[in-house]
């Protein structure tokens, strides 16, 4: 039977910790489909349709092996994209107690929803403090993200009229 897992998240923009993520969680199933999710809590910067295509990028540039679908999903419950592809497991990372928070009570609404399963990876210590947001803070101010990012997201943000 293949094993196929979904890694969801805004990726607003993908960033080294998100990679990371990707990269182990892609060597410990046979399928993967990184999902970009509008997330209504946060004010997005780039484009749904732009973060896929960096993460493609970020992906293809780092060689990271596998069988990999980038893919977006605005039409209801995680869950459901997870059935129209056969997964049944979410993978996310976990940097803090604060994501623990976040993500427990989803982890358990989707194993009741539909009996998908949530692993937590922990992050990478290089990457560990590497959010979204801050990227978007200080790209926005003028900043190096190079850190932070991929090469793929680096020359976006460099083109790119930031608010
Ligand atoms: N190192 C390791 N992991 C990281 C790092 C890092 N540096 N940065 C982020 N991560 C992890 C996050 O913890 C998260 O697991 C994932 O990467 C994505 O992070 P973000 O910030 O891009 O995305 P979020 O947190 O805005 O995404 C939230 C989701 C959209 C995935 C979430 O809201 C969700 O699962 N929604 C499902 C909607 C749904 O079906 N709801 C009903 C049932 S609960």
């Amino acid at each position: 039977m293949q094993r196929i897992a979904v890694v969801p998240g805004s990726f607003d923009p993908v960033t080294l910790g998100h990679l990371d993520v990707i990269e182990r969680a892609a060597s410990l199933y046979d399928e993967l489909h990184v999902v970009v999710v509008h997330n209504p809590d946060k004010n997005a910067l780039l484009p749904i349709a732009q973060r896929v295509a960096l993460i493609e990028q970020a992906i293809s540039d780092a060689g990271i092996p596998g069988r990999i679908v980038v893919a977006s999903w605005s039409m209801g419950l995680l869950v459901d994209y997870c059935s129209d592809v056969g997964a049944s497991v979410l993978v996310k990372g976990i940097r803090s107690q604060v994501d623990v928070a976040y993500e427990t009570p989803m982890a358990i609404v989707n194993r009741h929803l539909a009996g998908v399963e949530t692993v937590f990876l922990l992050p990478d210590p290089a990457h560990a403090l590497v959010s979204s947001s801050l990227v978007r803070q200080v790209a926005s101010l003028g900043g190096d993200v190079s850190p932070y990012v991929p090469d793929a997201v680096v020359e976006y943000l460099a083109g790119a009229r930031l608010p």
